[in-house]
């Protein structure tokens, strides 16, 4: 498998850095993909970047990594907390998936402590803002190895 990895974007995340910075900054999704690109590139690993707010988008995505990328980096936004479609896709795959959260969701809310995707995880990653990613991506590239 080549050293490829998808990072993929749930819903409102196209809305970065335009509202709520207090919650989850400045950056834009743009800023993500580029910092994460230029980290993968410093690392060896391609990237490819996709954001939906359609659960059954992100569905396809997921199944679409199997065979094609060693990784996924996952920010399901809402759906973490609500969507067994994801859980199943992901445990579908079989394809070692990083969970990603701007905020920390255990200082939030408490609908959003409980996730869909936890249990199916390799790692959680929450609360270290757009840097997730990045750390995201540094802990899959090990596990691609
Ligand atoms: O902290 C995260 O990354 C979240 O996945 C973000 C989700 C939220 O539902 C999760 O509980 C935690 C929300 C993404 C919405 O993004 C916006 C960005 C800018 C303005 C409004 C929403």
């Amino acid at each position: 498998m080549s050293k490829s990895v998808i990072i993929i974007n749930g819903p409102n995340l196209n809305l970065l850095g335009t509202r709520e910075p207090e919650i989850y900054g400045a950056v834009t999704l743009k800023d993500i993909e580029a910092g994460t690109r230029a980290h993968g590139e410093k690392i060896g690993i391609e990237i490819d970047f996709f954001q939906s707010n359609n659960e059954g988008e992100l569905v396809d995505a997921i199944q679409g990594a199997a065979g094609k990328h060693g990784g996924i980096i996952l920010n399901a936004a809402a759906y973490t907390h609500t969507s067994v479609a994801l859980q199943d896709a992901i445990k579908a795959t079989g394809v070692p998936t990083i969970e990603v959260h701007l905020s920390n969701v255990f200082s939030r809310e408490e609908f959003r402590h409980h996730s869909y995707i936890s249990p199916v995880a390799a790692g959680v990653i929450c609360g270290f803002g757009a840097k997730g990613y990045v750390l995201a991506l540094d802990a899959l590239a090990d596990l691609i190895d």
